[in-house]
């Protein structure tokens, strides 16, 4: 079952039933100033930290779900009736609804009672506001007198502490209100630094300011007194709940239609205001007032819609497909490259499944989403490598996470994940590959973000690579700490409280644990090392991570070759995690992907050995699971991955991030039709048809898709932010198709399905313009390129300065 169809023109899903199986949402906003927004209307808004600068109010746990957003009511006074446009909070049939999500912004359509309205969210570029623009219709043959109400609940400022200190905050909540502008000004005595706005284009009937008067005692969002009886309270708020709601009266002829435009806006004074501890308690209201009073009209907001439109045209033009497979096309054009945005705004702060106040921007996890936005964005991606090496520790070693306000590393989860500054080496080899920009290395960049420590680029990533070679274990693997990038395996845990023990340490009889995983890593990033190294003129220090990675390939294979796979790793006492000899969690995706991807096996067949497992042991119809048997109890020895029930996160889901490293293994080896079939199973939109199984957006990729081992088989969870995104971006664009940036040019090297002919393909990279048209002439693993029209050898494009290229790609494919 379908719940809406993509309208690829306009670059939108189009929900069509508002009940989807859950909120289905959007993101609005991609500076400073962000919300989210579900189909129907439910979501909440921020300025740059989900913590810290909430703006409003949203209950993760509410019943009924996705309560709390930006609502309007619309109230017919000659008959008393109401209903919300959204759908939600009243929940009223609607005899229509539409919910357009597109690049940036939402559009919610609907009609009721012959009513028509249409809402569209979205936050200009360069502004700190969001704009509701509402145009209600009158479809009926006679006038019609309504009011239509809107309401907001301010959360006050640090959404943690919004939802646990009642005792403070039930006392400080203020508001003022000045002509159609309703002002949140709570913290605002003490700090004198920033307030928000609700304002509307139309004269007020009546406003609400506190939520109880708004709503009526005991009452909820659906079922407002102030709607119900058509009549706000004027109320203000003296701590409790401050809100935003404005009435406005619409009397409309037949046919007749009217814009009523709503700003909800963050502002913040200049710093000498704020820190001047006598100064004016004056709400800074003037600083506001040009910026309502350009976004109220009209034009203005259509000419902002346009600019935002052109900002994600640009974006996505950087890269566009057009192969045989719609699925394919709109995935790498639109919503694949989009979420992969989304991912470089949010991280993993705030989405449905993440609170907004739990979590930094993960080292990691950034450094992995760069893979997949570097190419639209490379001036940004440059900024945030150096933000992140900046947080990373003398040692080579990495905070887990820092903090996007202050960009300071924090110990939150604690430290040694021993694979994360391998991830780093990784994102500047693909900004080197993207860009050319071979001055990044040069860079002088802090430790720990101290002054005075400032070293280049170029050392950071030696000490990353140092950080392993210097923990090695008995096998000569390198240790792999608390965890490596799989968070839940925790080897090193021996505490007797099982649900402690993913926190401790600690190891016994000298041994500690090492990870195949993180050897693999190890050498694929040093084999990136070198070949930057060798081209930064460190003919040295190439030398040597070349003999780096050779010798740990090395170990690996002695040591981390279980006869059919890739080990996993070995535990504190030295046991093999990851065998045959398992009872349970014999076999491990990571490493399969991994290490094939570094080269590992490919010469001896065993490479060719650990993907034919992976497809004979891991493969199901909803994608690969990350390991098998799944585990059926807790081990003291694994830590917090046999905590979750078989099939579900770390124990056995399909973990989605790691499906594309084996898309991208099999690609590698020339098995085109295998790595595009795994690609298909996760494919959101090729899953848009068991929308009912999938229940997430079939626009975006989630994290898990339950494995096969839960009742859940083929639900998605924990879906936006993930790198599951760059991923399978990297997978699909570099791999499959094979149009893949490396230091020397663009190289052509696709690995596609047998039944393609062939695909055409707009890429921009260093400057030029790049038509690509691959055909398919017969078999064999080469291509020819011709490059405006002359020959070319090899498979790379040699880089001209600027301009147009017509690359004509002759492949000859297994
Ligand atoms: C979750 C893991 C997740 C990790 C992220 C853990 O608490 O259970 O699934 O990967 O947090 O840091
Ligand atoms: O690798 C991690 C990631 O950093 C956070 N989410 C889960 C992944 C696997 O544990």
């Amino acid at each position: 079952m379908k719940f809406g169809h993509f309208d690829d023109i306009r670059r939108e899903y189009v929900i069509e039933h508002p009940d989807t199986p859950l909120p289905w949402i959007n993101y609005l906003g991609c500076e400073d100033f962000f919300g989210l927004i579900s189909n129907t209307g439910g979501g909440y808004c921020f300025y740059r930290d989900a913590r810290l600068r909430r703006l409003t109010r949203y209950r993760y746990n509410n019943v009924p779900g996705d309560c709390g957003g930006r609502y309007l009511y619309l109230r017919d006074d000659d008959t008393g009736a109401f209903w919300s446009p959204t759908w939600q909070p009243t929940r009223t049939e609607l005899e229509a609804y539409s919910c357009r999500h597109g690049m940036g912004y939402s559009i919610i359509a609907s009609q009721y009672s012959a009513i028509e309205a249409s809402v569209r969210y979205f936050v200009p570029l360069g502004q700190t506001l969001e704009v509701w623009q509402a145009v209600i219709t009158n479809r009926r043959s006679s006038p019609a007198q309504l009011s239509l109400f809107s309401a907001i609940e301010f959360c006050l400022w640090d959404a943690l502490d919004d939802a646990s200190n009642f005792q403070r905050n039930f006392n400080t909540g203020e508001v003022e209100v000045e002509g159609s502008v309703i002002y949140h000004k709570t913290e605002y005595r003490e700090r004198r630094d920033h307030f928000a706005y609700f304002a509307c284009s139309e004269a007020l009937t009546g406003f609400d300011t506190q939520r109880e008067a708004f709503l009526g005692a005991y009452r909820g969002w659906d079922r407002p007194r102030a709607v119900e009886e058509g009549k706000s309270g004027e109320s203000i708020a003296h701590g409790w709940a401050p809100i935003g709601s404005h009435q406005v009266n619409l009397r409309l002829q037949p046919g007749e239609s009217r814009t009523v435009t709503f700003l909800l806006g963050y502002q913040e004074n200049p710093p000498e205001q704020k820190f001047d501890p006598v100064g004016s308690q004056t709400l800074n209201k003037q600083s506001v007032h040009p910026i309502i009073a350009r976004y109220l009209q009209p034009d203005e907001v259509e000419k902002a819609f346009d600019g935002l439109q052109h900002y994600w045209n640009q974006l996505l033009d950087a890269f566009q497909v057009n192969t045989p497979d719609e699925h394919t096309n709109r995935m790498v054009n639109i919503w694949n490259a989009y979420q992969c945005m989304v991912t470089f705004n949010l991280s993993r702060s705030a989405s449905y499944f993440e609170s907004g106040i739990g979590r930094g921007m993960g080292f990691r996890d950034s450094n992995q989403d760069l893979l997949g936005f570097v190419h639209m964005i490379p001036a940004k991606a440059r900024q945030r490598i150096l933000d992140l090496a900046a947080t990373q520790l003398p040692t080579g070693g990495a905070y887990h996470q820092y903090q996007p306000l202050t960009k300071r590393g924090n110990n939150d989860v604690g430290g040694d994940f021993n694979d994360d500054p391998l991830w780093l080496v990784l994102a500047v080899s693909a900004y080197l590959k993207e860009t050319g920009e071979w001055g990044v290395l040069d860079e002088r960049v802090p430790y720990d973000n101290q002054p005075g420590s400032e070293q280049p680029l170029y050392e950071h990533l030696q000490r990353s690579l140092r950080y392993t070679i210097d923990r090695l274990g008995p096998h000569g693997l390198p240790l792999i700490g608390r965890a490596d990038w799989n968070d839940c395996l925790n080897l090193n845990c021996f505490s007797d409280t099982p649900g402690q023990s993913f926190q401790t340490t600690t190891n016994r009889e000298g041994k500690v644990a090492e990870s195949v995983f993180i050897g693999g890593l190890f050498a694929l990033a040093a084999n990136e090392m070198a070949a930057l190294s060798s081209r930064y003129g460190r003919r040295a220090d190439a030398d040597f991570y070349r003999l780096s990675a050779q010798k740990m390939s090395a170990t690996v294979m002695e040591h981390g070759w279980d006869g059919e796979w890739f080990l996993r790793a070995y535990d504190a006492l030295g046991e093999r995690v990851g065998s045959k000899d398992c009872p349970e969690g014999q076999i491990f995706i990571e490493p399969q992907g991994i290490c094939v991807l570094a080269g590992l096996g490919a010469t001896d067949g065993r490479a060719e050995k650990a993907l034919a497992s992976v497809r004979e042991r891991l493969a199901t119809q909803h994608g690969i699971v990350l390991l098998q048997p799944a585990f059926t109890r807790y081990y003291l020895n694994l830590g917090e991955i046999s905590s979750y029930p078989p099939g579900t996160k770390e124990n056995a889901s399909v973990f989605c991030h790691t499906n594309p490293w084996i898309m991208a293994a099999e690609a590698s080896l020339g098995h085109g039709d295998q790595a595009y079939d795994y690609y298909m199973r996760i494919n959101p939109s090729a899953r848009e048809a068991i929308s009912a199984v999938h229940r997430s957006e079939p626009y975006v990729y989630a994290q898990t898709i339950a494995g096969k081992d839960a009742p859940s088989f083929g639900e998605a969870k924990n879906s936006w932010l993930t790198g599951t995104a760059a991923w399978n971006f990297v997978a699909i664009t570099q791999w499959i198709l094979g149009i893949r940036p490396t230091l020397d040019g663009l190289q052509i090297a696709p690995a596609i399905p047998a039944a393609w002919q062939g695909f055409e393909a707009r890429r921009l990279y260093r400057g030029v313009s790049y038509v690509i048209r691959i055909e398919r002439r017969g078999r064999g693993n080469r291509v020819r390129l011709e490059v405006n029209g002359a020959g070319v050898e090899g498979n790379v494009i040699p880089i001209p300065a600027v301009g147009v290229r017509e690359v004509k790609v002759t492949a000859f494919l297994l």
